[in-house]
């Protein structure tokens, strides 16, 4: 008996079904949030959308077409939402940046109807508008036969994508999960970008998780609601400390000559600490303001280099050509 049951064990866990990830909303020991929570400290206030086919197999048919930007902004079933189409995505924004506090620090709301029909997204944050990093995500659902465009999902085998939870339940995320990035200030997000993953299970359009891992969802949604359909994104840990005033401070701290061969004067009416790193991301020296607002690098080889200002709990990266 012992030993079946460790053979079955066994075989859950090389086959990969494990049901690894919290359940829906209400259920012990699932993550869902409830959109009317006061852990919800702020909703979205911007919102740009990057509409995708209704079916990624006719990439230049019809888009899909319900809702608009402004369907993202505030809590979830105000506005109604807006859909992404396949492959679709909205890149959201806030008044205030969110930050890497204790646990979950964002959630992001969709519209499904049931704990079952789920549309899935990934989800990316930016500290500067520019650079996306993706929350790693993992599907644990089989890749051989392909669910319906009104099939159903277990939510027990989704991680970190957005839409594991139905209308009104938000699909929470901690910035912890992401690793460290010379260009990813976690403190300071300013974007959340929502892309819709594409449910085929054919290589050929599929979306992967991050584990390499086809992720088998709804398809096809030919539809003007195909696709991700994003309701609300709502802020849990806002970065309170980051007066408007201060995070210009940092937004105009400016370097010049650029490119640069011998001293970089900073403009700055702050103390800060200044740490180069090269493109890779590899530490290249440190230093502090203590001598002054200028730093010399004639010691550096030529080349391009990241240079990181660190002004209280803020930062601000700075690209240089060394001559
Ligand atoms: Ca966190
Ligand atoms: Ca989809």
């Amino acid at each position: 008996m012992k030993g079946k049951l460790f053979l079955s064990l066994f075989l859950l866990t090389i086959c990969g079904y494990s049901q690894s990830y919290p359940g829906p909303a209400g259920q012990a020991g699932s993550t869902a949030i409830a959109g009317t929570s006061s852990v919800f400290k702020a909703w979205a206030t911007g919102a740009t959308i990057t509409r995708g086919p209704q079916d990624i197999k006719n990439p230049t048919g019809p888009v899909a077409t319900v809702g608009t930007a402004d369907s993202a902004l505030g809590a979830p079933n105000g506005s109604g939402v807006v859909s992404l189409g396949d492959g679709g995505s909205a890149i959201v924004t806030f008044a205030k940046p969110i930050m890497n506090g204790d646990g979950f620090d964002f959630a992001v709301f969709e519209n499904g109807f049931s704990d079952t029909f789920l549309e899935l997204a990934f989800v990316e944050v930016s500290s500067d508008g520019v650079h996306f990093f993706r929350f790693p995500s993992h599907s644990e659902t089989q890749t051989t036969t392909q669910i319906g465009g009104f099939g159903s999902v277990n939510a027990t085998y989704i991680h970190n994508l957005a839409g594991k939870y139905k209308s009104n339940y938000g699909t929470p995320f901690d910035l912890s999960d992401l690793e460290d990035n010379v260009l990813l200030n976690k403190d300071i997000i300013t974007h959340i970008k929502i892309i819709d993953v594409i449910g085929t299970i054919d290589p050929l359009y599929a979306s992967y998780d991050s584990k390499g891992n086809i992720i088998n969802e709804l398809y096809s949604t030919p539809f003007a609601s195909g696709g991700f359909d994003l309701d609300a994104v709502g802020v849990i840990n806002q970065n309170e400390n980051l007066a408007v005033s201060n995070f210009n401070a940092i937004a105009s701290l400016s370097v010049y000559p650029n490119p640069v061969s011998d001293v970089l004067y900073i403009e700055t009416e702050e103390e800060f600490t200044v740490t180069v790193y090269d493109f890779t991301g590899r530490l290249i020296k440190n230093s502090n303001s203590t001598q002054g607002k200028e730093m010399r690098v004639s010691d550096l080889v030529p080349g391009n280099y990241l240079v990181e200002f660190v002004v209280g709990k803020q930062k601000t990266i700075k690209k240089i050509v060394v001559q």
